[in-house]
């Protein structure tokens, strides 16, 4: 008996050690894996260069967003690939040049998922890496695979590409449908009130921004006067979905929400948030509590109330214990533009604020302010605050942050530039191809070389200069920022040069 039990005691002796043993082997897979810092991208809709105090502005106080940049890493030529949404936000999440997809372009609410499901994206990298990850805000790169039916589980959706969490806005806050969707579902809406959505007709008796000028709060001037919403008019039409219709107002504050719950729902696991803000892209709706407060309008109103909502959402960071182990990546997703279709008194309350910080174009152009944005990095305790003057761009995130997380994922046109980015290099970039509608030019070293394009030299409506000019035209951007000066005859060696560059990329 004696034996035996003693055979017993070291049987169960050797079960206790070896999962111990487990545990111990366990717990530091598990620390290893934490290791990993949380990341996330506050990406901003329409913020130019100059909108932020941070790079400049006076008049346009933005505390929340200058303490991060402060604190953290300043670029002065950090770039998004496009001058509008759809084909940036393609770039910054593939790490592919929009323009090598043909479709990547300003999309409606109906366009068919633009990422295709085998394609590598920051989302799925980190997912393989152990990452969960989740997108709130703006999509505006297409959902389904042709007609979506807004009723049903909408499919290809951002779960598909790459996200375990999706709580979203389909297009723009222009665009129908003025409703969000939460992982392929539409929120509060009522089975016996459909959704309809056409782009190209209207809905038998639905009023339109056309035929009902009586029933609008805020008045269009040009585009947007198809369906009505919250006495808005929008692109598109739309019918039905009622009860799950946005308010505009707490469309901020109702991201914001999203965002934070999410950090506190993951804060266990290391975890990726695309924090895709609204502001400001018309319409510009602050809450009541930003009305009037920037004296500039309402761009400037809803400028102020994002940076309220960027600081709101640090302080979630800060107070679960994530700060010193989360990187934070700000930017925007194209340069500014005061009218872009409605009247809102963003033109004429402007006083001697600049949007483009002195830089010349706006959205929609290929100079400088189209694509150059505000941008930093900011991870407490590990980036050393300060100013980069390194060429980088949101496309190079995808493989500066596998490194970061060690993977191997790669694409071809996202450059490693993670000692960049956290302030161990002053190295960026060698060059950069810039995008504005079908149009490209080439940025390289302290130069901006933009090929000859026919077309108008001012879009009327928006009041921005595109980039457009008989001759091709050379910037030399150390000496004349504002790209006053086309140099292309002085200098036709650096204009050969460049233009071999460009087309090589370009393969044209
Ligand atoms: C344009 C809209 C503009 C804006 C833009 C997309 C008109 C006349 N203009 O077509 O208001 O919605 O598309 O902006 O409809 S972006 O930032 O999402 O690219
Ligand atoms: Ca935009």
């Amino acid at each position: 008996i004696k034996k035996s039990s003693f055979l017993l005691f070291l049987a169960v002796c050797f079960a206790f050690f070896s999962s111990c043993k487990e545990k111990k082997a366990e717990t530091a897979v598990k620390e290893e894996v934490q290791k990993k810092p949380n990341i996330v991208f506050i990406y901003m809709d329409d913020l130019g260069y100059g909108d932020v105090g941070f790079n400049g502005s006076t008049v346009l106080k933005t505390p929340n967003m200058d303490n991060l940049a402060n604190n953290g890493l300043r670029f002065t030529n950090g770039y998004a690939s496009s001058a509008t949404c759809t084909p940036s936000r393609y770039a910054l999440l593939t790490g592919s040049y929009p323009w090598r997809n043909k479709n990547a372009k300003i999309l409606p609410g109906t366009a068919p998922l633009l990422i295709s499901e085998d394609q590598m994206t920051v989302p799925k990298m980190l997912n393989q890496e152990g990452y969960y990850t989740g997108v709130v805000g703006k999509w505006h790169l297409g959902l389904g695979s042709g007609h979506v039916n807004w009723n049903e589980k909408v499919k290809p959706s951002p779960n598909e590409v790459g996200f375990d969490y999706s709580y979203i806005m389909a297009a723009t806050q222009d665009r129908v449908p003025t409703v969000y969707i939460e992982n392929g579902d539409v929120v509060n809406l009522d089975p016996n009130d459909p959704i309809e959505i056409n782009y190209k007709e209207n809905f038998e008796g639905e009023p339109t921004g056309v035929d009902n000028p009586e029933l609008l709060k805020l008045k269009w001037h040009h585009g947007h006067n198809n369906s009505i919403v919250n006495g808005i008019p929008r692109i598109g039409y739309m019918k039905g979905g009622e009860s799950a219709k946005w308010v505009d107002e707490d469309m901020a504050d109702h991201f914001l929400k999203g965002a934070q719950d999410y950090v506190k729902k993951h804060k266990e696991e290391p975890f990726f948030l695309y924090y895709a803000m609204q502001q400001p892209h018309v319409p510009r709706t602050p809450h009541p509590r930003f009305v009037g407060k920037s004296g500039l309008g309402a761009r400037g109103d809803v400028i102020m109330e994002a940076d309220w909502c960027v600081g709101e959402f640090v302080k979630t960071l800060e107070e679960e214990g994530l700060l010193e182990n989360t990187i934070i990546v700000f930017s925007s997703d194209n340069g500014p533009v005061l009218n872009d279709g409605y009247f809102d008194e963003s033109v004429e309350k402007l006083g001697e604020h600049t949007p483009a910080g002195g830089l010349r174009g706006g959205k929609y152009s290929l100079f400088e302010a189209g694509t150059r944005v505000p941008f930093f990095t900011y991870w407490k305790g590990t980036i050393t605050p300060g100013v980069s003057d390194a060429l980088v761009c949101q496309m190079d995130l995808l493989s500066s942050l596998a490194t970061l997380v060690g993977s191997d994922a790669k694409v071809e046109d996202s450059e490693n530039l993670l000692n960049a980015f956290l302030g161990k290099s002053k190295q960026g970039r060698d060059n950069l191809v810039l995008e504005a509608g079908s149009r490209t030019a080439l940025r390289q070293g302290d130069w901006a070389m933009i090929p000859a394009y026919s077309g108008v030299a001012v879009m009327d409506q928006v009041n921005i200069e595109p980039g457009n000019s008989d001759v091709p035209m050379l910037f030399n951007l150390k000496e004349d920022l504002g790209q006053q000066k086309n140099v292309a005859e002085e200098n036709p060696e650096k204009l050969k040069e460049m233009m071999d560059v460009f087309i090589g990329i370009r393969g044209e």
